[in-house]
Protein backbone atom coordinates (compact mmCIF):
# COMPACT_ATOMS: atom_id res chain seq x y z
CA UNK A 1 0.00 0.00 0.00
CA UNK A 2 2.99 2.42 0.89
CA UNK A 3 4.74 1.49 -2.33
CA UNK A 4 1.37 2.42 -4.19
CA UNK A 5 0.84 5.92 -2.46
CA UNK A 6 4.28 6.73 -2.97
CA UNK A 7 3.84 6.08 -6.55
CA UNK A 8 0.56 8.14 -7.00
CA UNK A 9 2.92 10.62 -5.11
CA UNK A 10 5.51 10.73 -7.24
CA UNK A 11 3.21 10.61 -10.06
CA UNK A 12 1.54 13.56 -9.01
CA UNK A 13 5.25 15.20 -8.11
CA UNK A 14 5.69 14.17 -11.94
CA UNK A 15 2.73 16.12 -13.06
CA UNK A 16 2.96 19.29 -11.46
CA UNK A 17 6.61 19.34 -12.40
CA UNK A 18 4.82 18.78 -16.36
CA UNK A 19 2.38 21.45 -15.99
CA UNK A 20 4.76 23.87 -14.68
CA UNK A 21 7.23 22.92 -17.57
CA UNK A 22 4.44 23.04 -20.24
CA UNK A 23 3.48 26.57 -18.51
CA UNK A 24 6.74 27.89 -19.09
CA UNK A 25 6.83 26.99 -22.34
CA UNK A 26 3.49 28.27 -23.09
CA UNK A 27 4.49 31.60 -20.86
CA UNK A 28 7.73 31.43 -23.69
CA UNK A 29 5.48 30.95 -26.51
CA UNK A 30 3.20 34.16 -25.63
CA UNK A 31 6.49 36.37 -24.79
CA UNK A 32 7.68 35.36 -27.83
CA UNK A 33 4.61 36.52 -29.59
CA UNK A 34 4.75 39.61 -27.59
CA UNK A 35 8.09 40.29 -28.95
CA UNK A 36 7.59 39.86 -32.18
CA UNK A 37 4.72 41.90 -31.93
CA UNK A 38 6.54 45.30 -30.48
CA UNK A 39 9.16 44.08 -33.00
CA UNK A 40 6.76 43.86 -35.67
CA UNK A 41 4.56 47.31 -34.43
CA UNK A 42 7.98 49.40 -34.43
CA UNK A 43 9.16 48.28 -37.87
CA UNK A 44 5.77 49.47 -39.78
CA UNK A 45 5.49 52.49 -37.43
CA UNK A 46 1.69 50.78 -36.35
CA UNK A 47 0.10 52.92 -34.36
CA UNK A 48 -3.00 51.05 -32.06
CA UNK A 49 -6.49 51.81 -33.56
CA UNK A 50 -10.38 50.43 -32.79
CA UNK A 51 -10.24 50.36 -36.94
CA UNK A 52 -7.08 48.02 -37.32
CA UNK A 53 -5.37 45.00 -35.68
CA UNK A 54 -2.22 43.78 -35.35
CA UNK A 55 -1.20 40.50 -35.91
CA UNK A 56 1.56 38.10 -35.57
CA UNK A 57 1.84 34.51 -35.76
CA UNK A 58 5.40 32.76 -34.63
CA UNK A 59 6.26 30.17 -36.16
CA UNK A 60 9.37 29.03 -35.10
CA UNK A 61 13.32 29.23 -35.32
CA UNK A 62 14.62 29.25 -38.53
CA UNK A 63 18.08 30.25 -38.07
CA UNK A 64 21.53 28.72 -40.50
CA UNK A 65 23.46 28.44 -37.70
CA UNK A 66 22.93 27.52 -33.96
CA UNK A 67 24.79 31.01 -32.98
CA UNK A 68 22.26 33.07 -34.39
CA UNK A 69 18.35 33.09 -33.27
CA UNK A 70 15.81 34.06 -36.59
CA UNK A 71 12.07 33.36 -35.54
CA UNK A 72 10.12 33.38 -38.51
CA UNK A 73 6.47 35.17 -38.38
CA UNK A 74 3.70 36.17 -40.00
CA UNK A 75 2.86 39.59 -39.43
CA UNK A 76 0.11 41.79 -41.27
CA UNK A 77 -2.39 44.28 -39.94
CA UNK A 78 -5.99 43.77 -41.04
CA UNK A 79 -9.20 46.42 -40.59
CA UNK A 80 -11.30 44.86 -38.19
CA UNK A 81 -14.17 43.68 -39.18
CA UNK A 82 -13.45 43.55 -42.99
CA UNK A 83 -13.43 40.03 -44.61
CA UNK A 84 -10.17 38.21 -45.17
CA UNK A 85 -9.27 39.67 -49.01
CA UNK A 86 -9.42 36.45 -51.18
CA UNK A 87 -5.76 37.39 -52.84
CA UNK A 88 -3.87 34.37 -54.05
CA UNK A 89 -0.20 36.04 -53.03
CA UNK A 90 2.93 34.06 -53.37
CA UNK A 91 6.93 34.23 -53.17
CA UNK A 92 9.52 31.78 -54.55
CA UNK A 93 12.37 31.74 -51.92
CA UNK A 94 15.22 29.35 -52.20
CA UNK A 95 13.34 26.68 -54.11
CA UNK A 96 10.27 26.64 -52.52
CA UNK A 97 6.60 28.45 -53.08
CA UNK A 98 5.36 30.56 -49.86
CA UNK A 99 2.19 31.28 -50.02
CA UNK A 100 -0.50 33.29 -48.25
CA UNK A 101 -3.87 34.18 -49.06
CA UNK A 102 -4.75 37.37 -46.44
CA UNK A 103 -1.93 39.31 -46.10
CA UNK A 104 -2.48 43.19 -45.77
CA UNK A 105 0.22 45.78 -44.35
CA UNK A 106 1.30 49.34 -44.87
CA UNK A 107 4.82 47.22 -45.79
CA UNK A 108 5.49 45.40 -49.21
CA UNK A 109 5.87 41.96 -48.26
CA UNK A 110 3.46 39.84 -51.01
CA UNK A 111 3.20 36.45 -48.38
CA UNK A 112 3.76 38.59 -45.17
CA UNK A 113 6.66 36.00 -43.91
CA UNK A 114 9.76 37.98 -41.90
CA UNK A 115 11.96 36.98 -39.15
CA UNK A 116 12.59 38.34 -35.86
CA UNK A 117 16.89 38.39 -36.14
CA UNK A 118 18.34 38.04 -32.94
CA UNK A 119 15.34 39.19 -31.16
CA UNK A 120 15.22 42.78 -32.16
CA UNK A 121 15.39 43.39 -35.81
CA UNK A 122 12.52 42.68 -37.95
CA UNK A 123 13.61 41.49 -41.90
CA UNK A 124 11.47 40.17 -44.40
CA UNK A 125 11.99 36.66 -45.14
CA UNK A 126 13.18 36.44 -48.64
CA UNK A 127 16.29 39.46 -47.83
CA UNK A 128 17.12 37.28 -44.37
CA UNK A 129 17.40 34.37 -46.57
CA UNK A 130 19.54 36.14 -49.30
CA UNK A 131 21.42 37.24 -46.38
CA UNK A 132 22.33 33.85 -45.09
CA UNK A 133 20.56 34.28 -41.90
CA UNK A 134 17.58 31.69 -42.60
CA UNK A 135 17.78 27.48 -43.22
CA UNK A 136 15.12 27.97 -46.15
CA UNK A 137 14.36 23.95 -45.67
CA UNK A 138 13.56 24.77 -41.83
CA UNK A 139 11.62 27.76 -42.85
CA UNK A 140 9.75 25.76 -45.86
CA UNK A 141 8.52 23.17 -43.58
CA UNK A 142 7.59 25.21 -40.47
CA UNK A 143 5.33 27.76 -43.19
CA UNK A 144 3.86 24.94 -45.42
CA UNK A 145 5.59 25.93 -48.22
CA UNK A 146 6.06 23.58 -51.43
CA UNK A 147 9.19 22.85 -53.22
CA UNK A 148 9.55 24.39 -57.00
CA UNK A 149 12.98 24.05 -57.13
CA UNK A 150 13.97 23.16 -60.75
CA UNK A 151 10.74 24.53 -62.17
CA UNK A 152 11.96 25.37 -65.77
CA UNK A 153 8.47 25.79 -67.62
CA UNK A 154 9.15 27.96 -70.48
CA UNK A 155 13.28 27.40 -70.68
CA UNK A 156 13.25 26.56 -74.49
CA UNK A 157 11.18 29.48 -74.85
CA UNK A 158 13.22 31.92 -72.98
CA UNK A 159 16.35 30.41 -74.32
CA UNK A 160 15.47 30.55 -77.69
CA UNK A 161 15.13 34.40 -77.71
CA UNK A 162 18.59 35.04 -75.75
CA UNK A 163 21.91 34.19 -76.32
CA UNK A 164 22.30 30.06 -76.06
CA UNK A 165 25.27 30.53 -74.23
CA UNK A 166 23.05 31.24 -71.14
CA UNK A 167 22.87 27.95 -69.78
CA UNK A 168 21.78 28.48 -66.16
CA UNK A 169 18.09 29.38 -65.57
CA UNK A 170 15.30 30.13 -63.23
CA UNK A 171 11.74 31.22 -62.40
CA UNK A 172 12.12 33.19 -59.69
CA UNK A 173 8.81 34.37 -59.65
CA UNK A 174 5.52 34.04 -61.50
CA UNK A 175 2.51 36.62 -61.72
CA UNK A 176 -1.51 36.63 -61.75
CA UNK A 177 -3.86 39.40 -62.44
CA UNK A 178 -6.44 37.17 -61.61
CA UNK A 179 -5.79 36.83 -57.84
CA UNK A 180 -8.23 33.58 -57.30
CA UNK A 181 -6.17 32.37 -60.28
CA UNK A 182 -2.93 30.82 -58.31
CA UNK A 183 -3.64 26.76 -58.70
CA UNK A 184 -4.14 27.40 -62.53
CA UNK A 185 -0.40 27.32 -63.61
CA UNK A 186 -0.95 30.08 -65.94
CA UNK A 187 0.61 33.05 -65.26
CA UNK A 188 0.74 36.73 -67.34
CA UNK A 189 4.27 37.04 -66.78
CA UNK A 190 6.96 35.31 -65.21
CA UNK A 191 10.42 36.63 -63.99
CA UNK A 192 13.24 34.84 -64.69
CA UNK A 193 16.84 34.92 -64.35
CA UNK A 194 19.84 33.32 -66.68
CA UNK A 195 23.49 33.70 -66.70
CA UNK A 196 26.49 32.31 -67.65
CA UNK A 197 28.63 31.05 -64.60
CA UNK A 198 31.84 33.10 -64.57
CA UNK A 199 34.78 31.80 -62.46
CA UNK A 200 35.63 34.58 -60.62
CA UNK A 201 32.83 36.21 -58.50
CA UNK A 202 32.73 39.78 -58.62
CA UNK A 203 29.40 42.02 -57.85
CA UNK A 204 27.36 44.18 -60.32
CA UNK A 205 24.72 46.76 -59.34
CA UNK A 206 22.50 48.55 -61.91
CA UNK A 207 20.03 51.39 -61.06
CA UNK A 208 16.80 50.48 -63.14
CA UNK A 209 13.98 52.00 -62.70
CA UNK A 210 13.28 53.58 -58.88
CA UNK A 211 15.28 50.25 -58.02
CA UNK A 212 18.86 49.18 -57.51
CA UNK A 213 19.43 45.67 -58.69
CA UNK A 214 22.13 43.47 -58.05
CA UNK A 215 23.56 40.19 -58.78
CA UNK A 216 27.07 38.43 -58.48
CA UNK A 217 29.60 36.07 -60.45
CA UNK A 218 27.80 36.35 -63.77
CA UNK A 219 27.96 37.01 -67.48
CA UNK A 220 25.08 38.84 -68.98
CA UNK A 221 24.98 41.92 -70.74
CA UNK A 222 21.65 42.53 -70.30
CA UNK A 223 19.87 43.92 -66.76
CA UNK A 224 22.38 41.19 -64.61
CA UNK A 225 20.51 38.31 -66.07
CA UNK A 226 16.89 38.81 -65.21
CA UNK A 227 14.30 39.21 -67.75
CA UNK A 228 10.66 38.48 -68.31
CA UNK A 229 8.61 36.12 -69.90
CA UNK A 230 4.85 36.90 -71.46
CA UNK A 231 3.82 33.44 -71.80
CA UNK A 232 0.55 34.81 -73.75
CA UNK A 233 2.10 35.94 -76.79
CA UNK A 234 5.89 34.34 -76.48
CA UNK A 235 8.11 37.75 -75.50
CA UNK A 236 10.83 37.95 -73.54
CA UNK A 237 11.62 41.47 -71.75
CA UNK A 238 14.97 42.69 -70.08
CA UNK A 239 13.44 44.56 -66.79
CA UNK A 240 13.78 47.67 -68.29
CA UNK A 241 11.70 47.04 -71.57
CA UNK A 242 9.22 45.50 -68.85
CA UNK A 243 8.64 48.36 -66.86
CA UNK A 244 7.67 50.64 -69.59
CA UNK A 245 6.27 47.53 -71.67
CA UNK A 246 2.12 47.84 -71.96
CA UNK A 247 2.38 44.05 -72.21
CA UNK A 248 3.97 43.48 -68.40
CA UNK A 249 0.90 44.16 -66.02
CA UNK A 250 2.66 45.76 -62.77
CA UNK A 251 5.93 44.90 -63.62
CA UNK A 252 7.19 46.79 -60.70
CA UNK A 253 6.27 43.57 -58.56
CA UNK A 254 9.23 42.06 -59.68
CA UNK A 255 11.30 44.06 -57.54
CA UNK A 256 9.88 43.05 -54.64
CA UNK A 257 10.23 39.07 -55.17
CA UNK A 258 13.91 39.77 -55.49
CA UNK A 259 14.77 39.85 -51.99
CA UNK A 260 18.26 41.99 -51.68
CA UNK A 261 18.81 41.98 -54.94
CA UNK A 262 16.56 44.32 -56.03
CA UNK A 263 16.20 47.32 -53.65
CA UNK A 264 14.47 50.68 -53.85
CA UNK A 265 16.73 53.42 -54.09
CA UNK A 266 17.04 55.36 -50.84
CA UNK A 267 15.34 52.51 -48.85
CA UNK A 268 19.05 52.20 -46.67
CA UNK A 269 17.46 49.66 -44.11
CA UNK A 270 15.99 47.17 -46.68
CA UNK A 271 12.62 46.91 -44.89
CA UNK A 272 10.98 47.79 -48.36
CA UNK A 273 9.85 51.25 -47.36
CA UNK A 274 11.26 54.39 -47.49
CA UNK A 275 10.85 56.47 -44.96
CA UNK A 276 12.22 58.83 -42.32
CA UNK A 277 14.20 55.99 -41.04
CA UNK A 278 15.74 55.55 -44.08
CA UNK A 279 17.55 58.96 -43.46
CA UNK A 280 18.48 58.08 -40.24
CA UNK A 281 19.90 54.92 -41.38
CA UNK A 282 22.47 57.02 -44.76
CA UNK A 283 23.58 58.86 -41.26
CA UNK A 284 24.38 56.08 -39.66
CA UNK A 285 26.31 54.27 -42.17
CA UNK A 286 28.33 57.46 -42.68
CA UNK A 287 29.53 57.00 -38.97
CA UNK A 288 30.06 53.38 -39.72
CA UNK A 289 26.91 51.95 -38.00
CA UNK A 290 25.03 49.53 -40.52
CA UNK A 291 21.79 47.80 -40.06
CA UNK A 292 21.54 44.13 -39.82
CA UNK A 293 20.41 44.38 -43.43
CA UNK A 294 23.54 45.15 -45.19
CA UNK A 295 24.44 45.21 -49.06
CA UNK A 296 27.72 44.72 -51.52
CA UNK A 297 29.92 47.81 -52.25
CA UNK A 298 28.35 49.28 -55.37
CA UNK A 299 24.94 47.95 -54.66
CA UNK A 300 25.35 50.34 -51.47
CA UNK A 301 26.31 53.26 -53.30
CA UNK A 302 23.23 52.69 -55.79
CA UNK A 303 21.08 52.47 -52.72
CA UNK A 304 22.13 55.05 -50.54
CA UNK A 305 23.09 57.45 -53.13
CA UNK A 306 19.65 58.84 -53.16
CA UNK A 307 20.48 62.66 -55.10
CA UNK A 308 22.12 60.16 -57.63
CA UNK A 309 25.33 62.62 -57.59
CA UNK A 310 27.59 60.06 -57.55
CA UNK A 311 28.83 60.61 -53.63
CA UNK A 312 27.11 59.15 -50.57
CA UNK A 313 26.79 61.80 -48.01
CA UNK A 314 24.77 63.84 -45.31
CA UNK A 315 22.96 65.48 -48.46
CA UNK A 316 21.62 61.91 -49.76
CA UNK A 317 20.17 61.76 -45.54
CA UNK A 318 18.17 65.32 -46.28
CA UNK A 319 17.31 64.14 -50.07
CA UNK A 320 14.95 61.23 -48.04
CA UNK A 321 14.00 63.39 -45.92
CA UNK A 322 12.58 66.22 -48.53
CA UNK A 323 11.04 63.35 -50.81
CA UNK A 324 9.24 61.71 -47.86
CA UNK A 325 8.12 65.39 -47.27
CA UNK A 326 6.70 65.54 -50.80
CA UNK A 327 9.65 67.93 -52.41
CA UNK A 328 11.13 66.95 -55.54
CA UNK A 329 14.44 65.77 -55.12
CA UNK A 330 16.42 64.41 -58.18
CA1 LIG B 1 13.29 51.61 -45.36
CA1 LIG C 1 24.51 61.58 -53.22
Amino acid sequence: MKKILSLVLAMLMLCSLCAISAGAEDDGANDLTAKCRDAFADYIGYEASLDEALHCKVFGDVSADTEGSDVMFLGYTRRNGAAYMDVCSQQRIGGYLFLSGYVYGPVTNPVGLYVLHNGDQVIPLITAYELGYVDIDKAAQLGGAEAVSGTQDYRDEVISKISAEKDNYTELYAHYYQPNSCSAYDPDWVLVETYVHGHESWEVSKRIGDYAVSNSNLYSPDDLGYYIYVPAIDELYTLSEALSSENVIDAEVAFVHMGSRAVRIGDADGNGELNVRDATAIQKHLVGIDTPVTFGEKHTKHIFDFNQDDSVNVKDATAVQKFIAGFEVI
